[in-house]
């Protein structure tokens, strides 16, 4: 396994100087392709075409029915990402925002996690939702505009959905500095948090002074970066030159790549990231280096900015049919596992469209609810006032 100290070296003579303060041009042109394609330290255990490899420093001992709660959770997560991207169009849902592609790095990530564990999610990360138990159906009233979110945050261990980019950086470094100051951090039973965000995320200031408090704390933080490639129609290679993960270095923590399309990768290497923290040797940088193979929201359309067989490799890199052929490979599932996978995906999706169809509209007045712990007199006179107005509509036609 990797030890800390290994991270914080110079670079060796060897390495490639993308860091050198004047890189050549051809350096130049290395590091941006190494921003956009996996390089030689992508951390993988299954390709993708379904076969297993060998890690020196990463590996997993996966039981068959492991495996078969991987693939079901994937599977299931996709079926739900797809029902409410379908519920938008019908205008059941004000926008939404697809997960597609990128199953695996949330799969593996979230059931990498403890019941204890902290995590704050930006505003795709319908599968770690998934893995903190909470139930899909209370994802949708963000994206209706009908609440900020339905979980308890709390009982969950899940922070609410961040919209603004990268500012649950911030909150989850505090979270995490507060496990190390409250002695939850030391041993095989400590705690540790993640923080998920986007490689666009990266280009925020909050982003950096995360990574700095949280360095000069020992904070138990995984950053979990999903590098989908797209900021909306910025790609990865006009917001860094050199591979994400290798920023980490400059903070004076590990930052690994592992192929966020393969979800025994993601599971392994964020297990070790978690394992560290927990023994207080965080915080770890992990890019999850996958694809965003739908729109960035409902609102986009991506054929206005990326050429579509470039979405076309990446099919070939699906993180679900990967872990299918090998479960096949390997006959640890047969069709009758994969016939019930589908019974229930499809009926999850149906309890989705139920739900969502019938999500009662919030009373007017909830709107001034929760923002003072203690009554306001100005909202309150606010309050009446608007209540007073939509009163006025009551009983016809206006
Ligand atoms: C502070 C801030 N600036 C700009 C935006 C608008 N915005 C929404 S999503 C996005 C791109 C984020 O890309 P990335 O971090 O790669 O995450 P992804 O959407 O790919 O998951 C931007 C710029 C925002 N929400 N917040
Ligand atoms: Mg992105």
């Amino acid at each position: 396994m990797s030890s800390p100290e290994q991270w914080t070296h110079p670079e060796p003579a060897s390495a490639p100087a993308a860091t050198a303060a004047k890189p050549t041009a051809e350096q130049v042109i290395a590091g941006l392709r190494a921003t956009d394609q996996g390089d030689v330290n992508l951390v993988q255990l299954l390709t993708p075409e379904g076969e297993r490899v060998q890690h020196p420093d990463f590996d997993i001992d996966i039981t068959a029915e492991e495996l078969r709660g991987l693939y079901r959770d994937m599977v299931l997560i996709r079926r739900v990402d797809r029902e409410a991207n379908a519920l938008q169009r019908k205008g059941q849902l004000g926008i939404w925002v697809p997960l597609l592609g990128q199953e695996a790095a949330q799969i593996g990530a979230g059931r990498a996690m403890r019941p204890d564990d902290m995590a704050f999610p930006s505003y795709r990360e319908h599968g770690i939702a998934w893995t903190r138990g909470i139930h899909p159906t209370d994802l949708l009233g963000i994206f209706r505009g009908t609440d900020m979110g339905s979980w308890d945050p709390v009982e969950h261990k899940f922070h609410p959905y961040t919209i603004v980019i990268g500012n649950q950086v911030l909150n989850a470094t505090g979270y995490a500095m507060g496990q190390k100051f409250d002695g939850k951090v030391g041993d095989a039973d400590g705690e540790a948090t993640m923080c998920f965000f986007g490689d666009g995320a990266t280009s925020q200031g909050d982003v950096h002074e995360g990574f700095v408090w949280a360095a000069v704390y020992d904070a138990p933080l995984v950053f979990f970066c999903q590098n989908n490639q797209w900021a909306i129609s910025e790609p990865t290679e006009r917001q860094s030159r050199l591979p994400l993960y290798q920023r980490a270095r400059g903070y004076g923590f590990p930052g690994i790549r592992v192929d966020g399309n393969d979800v025994l990768a993601t599971l392994a290497v964020t297990r070790w990231a978690l394992e560290e923290c927990r023994q207080g040797n965080g915080p770890i940088l992990i890019e999850a280096f996958t694809y965003r193979m739908d729109a960035h929201t409902t609102s986009d359309d991506p054929s206005r900015y990326r050429l579509s067989d470039e979405l076309e490799l990446w099919k070939l890199k699906d993180p679900i049919e990967r872990v299918k052929v090998h479960l096949v490979k390997q006959q640890w599932a047969d069709s009758a596992f994969f016939e019930s996978i589908e019974q229930e995906s499809e009926a999850l999706a149906v309890e989705l469209r139920e739900f969502c169809v019938n999500m009662p509209d919030p009373p007017p007045e909830r709107i001034f609810a929760n923002v003072y712990a203690e009554g306001n007199p100005v909202l309150e006179a606010q309050r009446d006032e608007f209540l007073a107005y939509v009163e006025g509509f009551a009983g016809g036609e206006h």
